[in-house]
């Protein structure tokens, strides 16, 4: 639930307030698109980095669900996939049919008129999403078409004006109410590109657009409070022109968090980049690790579109689609599946019933709990046969590939643990641990439970782990050139190296947006002795030393880019660590992580930080 609107966002809301009721309903949006974050306009001193995504309590659901419903539903869904050309043919897409089908812009507000969803079941939806396990639901407001799915007052193009639709009726709003009984969080999907709207294409009309589209996501953002927003068509493309840029996702991510600071934002809010929004976005692929420098999660649909189409039966099957989730969360990762609604609003069966299938599995004897919370396995390396997660002390292997009788499953260490206990979930039979070469071997003494995925449930002890250290964050001196030179201007504590200046911001008011230098020093203590992966996420140029040695070496001046290095680090000893940072022109990112085969990655935290 948001806990408070900023100045900014009042002002906006009396401008479009204002504007509306002068000028009518045509469009209720800001006279300027609001300043960015904060009660003031954005600049020198603004850093939009407000908390760490990995640990953060305003993503830490996020990063518990793990699984969730991805919904495209609008006025493409009417066409269910099929235009029937004036000479007879048929041309087939899902919710690109407007574009890929060339369809005029008047037989398609002509079919759209047409569009009666009366079939949607906002409980039965929600059903269909906890029957699957799933934890979370995302849901097209508006896709490219422009079309809204709730009753905008911005214009007139939406599923309240413009339809055959019960104009009593809000799907979102019934959406809302039945994932809210169900405990299920509700997100929305919105398109930046927009085919429909005049002002769109042309960068000189362009902020008229913009102005709309601010309007419209603080309508849904105050009637529907959403607990995340799922941005898209942000990328460089024509027909139309797509003008949005980087700088307007900085603002308008600015905004939503003025708007409501518990928002989840994807990072299609800006340029689909690791600096954008609180989570990457790879779609209908699942990346083979966990990614470095940002979340993830990954997209995809149950048969090859995302849109209804009549014609598509190509589905996947309930095992491959289960080992897919597996292979998420075992990299800390989410997985959003899709379901397209038919025209009258209905899920088709064959998706009802593979995720029912999903859900099955995941609730039987426990499965689910190598999903739900998990994490990167980290302590060993992904086995051929399956997956691994971990959760606390256990660790979840998920084996899709059972061994002969008598023959062992082989897990290859990653860092010194010891496997105490060892046992199958939905099964009696004994597991022999044995030390065999690089790791463990696992030989079970009986058949899988089930035909998709047997869950071996290890735990483990990782040995002790120092003292969570007093720290406070390391020295910051902060200098007024680019090159690191002279006396710092400003010299402070850092809590943490957790910052996103982007292009209107910088370390203090005092110091310009652009043509600045940091170098952070203190010393760094490790919970345990590994080997750790310490990861920035930088723009212009970053170094890192610990001990005098360089770790990481991003000095070539780059755009936002994640660099790493390794480095062994020896429980209880205190590291010195040092960061030389520039800035020359345009965005300022500096961040830095950490992870080890026992550490998930985190932004490194301020108690294992001194400034001496
Ligand atoms: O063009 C859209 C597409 O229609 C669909 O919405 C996917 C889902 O993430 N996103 C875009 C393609 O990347």
């Amino acid at each position: 639930m948001r806990i408070q609107r900023s100045i900014a966002g009042l002002a906006v809301l009396l401008a479009a307030t204002l504007t509306a009721t002068a000028a009518g309903p045509v469009s209720a949006a800001p006279s300027e698109a609001p300043a960015a974050s904060g009660a003031t306009a954005a600049g020198p001193g603004t850093d939009y980095a407000h908390d760490d995504p990995f640990t953060s309590e305003r993503t830490d659901w996020w990063r518990q669900d793990r699984f969730g419903m991805f919904i495209h539903f609008g006025a493409y869904s009417n066409w269910e996939g099929e235009y029937p050309r004036a000479d007879g043919t048929v041309c087939r897409d899902a919710e690109w049919i407007q574009r890929s089908c060339k369809i005029p812009t008047d037989a398609y507000e002509k079919k759209a008129a047409t569009f009666d969803p009366a079939d949607f079941d906002a409980k039965a939806v929600v059903k269909t999403a906890k029957d699957a396990g799933m934890k979370y639901i995302v849901i097209t407001s508006k896709h490219h078409e422009g079309y809204a799915m709730w009753p905008t007052k911005v214009n007139s193009w939406n599923l309240r004006d413009h339809s055959s639709f019960d104009k009593n009726r809000d799907i979102l709003a019934e959406l809302k109410k039945a994932a809210d009984d169900a405990g299920i969080k509700l997100g929305f999907y919105y398109s930046i590109w927009d085919w429909h709207d005049p002002d769109f294409p042309d960068p000189a009309t362009f902020p008229k657009y913009e102005k709309r589209m601010y309007a419209q996501l603080k309508e849904l953002v105050d009637s529907y409070d959403p607990a995340l927003l799922w941005f898209d068509g942000e990328w460089d493309t024509e027909d139309p022109h797509n003008p949005w840029t980087a700088r307007d996702g900085e603002r308008l991510e600015a905004y939503l968090h003025d708007l409501d600071p518990d928002l989840v934002v994807n990072n299609r809010v800006g340029k689909r980049r690791v600096v954008d929004g609180d989570y990457g976005t790879p779609e209908q692929t699942i990346p083979d690790a966990p990614v470095d420098g940002q979340l993830w999660e990954s997209c995809m649909t149950l048969n090859g579109h995302w849109g209804y189409a009549r014609y598509d039966q190509n589905w996947k099957s309930p095992g491959s689609l289960v080992r897919n989730l597996l292979a998420t969360s075992s990299r800390s990762g989410n997985y959003l599946l899709n379901v397209g609604p038919d025209s009258r609003g209905g899920i088709p069966r064959q998706s009802v019933d593979r995720l029912k299938q999903m859900g099955d599995w995941l609730r039987a004897d426990g499965q689910g709990e190598a999903v739900y919370g998990a994490r990167y396995g980290g302590l060993v390396d992904e086995p051929a046969w399956g997956s691994v997660s971990r959760k606390g002390d256990v660790l979840y292997a998920a084996v899709t590939d059972w061994p002969a009788a008598g023959q062992p499953l082989h897990l290859k260490a990653r860092t010194d643990f010891k496997i105490a206990h060892a046992r199958v979930l939905g099964s009696d039979q004994e597991v022999t641990v044995t030390r065999s070469g690089d790791g463990y071997d696992l030989t079970p003494s009986g058949g899988p439970t089930n035909d998709i995925a047997t869950v071996v449930r290890l735990t483990v002890d990782t040995g002790p782990e120092t003292p969570t250290s007093t720290g406070h964050g390391l020295k910051q001196e902060i200098f007024d050139n680019a090159t690191l030179s002279g006396d710092p201007k400003i010299t402070r504590v850092d809590p943490t190296v957790n910052h996103a200046w982007k292009y209107a911001g910088s370390p203090d008011p005092s110091i310009p947006a652009d043509t600045f230098s940091v170098r952070w020093s203190g010393h760094l203590t490790a919970p345990r002795t590994e080997n750790y992966t310490l990861t920035t996420v930088s723009d212009d140029t970053a170094r890192v030393w610990i001990d005098g040695k360089l770790v990481v070496d991003a000095s070539d001046p780059h755009g936002p880019r994640v660099d790493k290095g390794t480095v062994r680090l020896t429980a209880g000893t205190r590291h010195a660590i040092r960061i030389d940072y520039t800035e020359n022109t345009g965005e300022a990112h500096m961040k830095l992580l950490w992870s080890s085969p026992d550490q998930e990655q985190e932004i490194v935290p301020a108690r294992r930080l001194t400034a001496d």
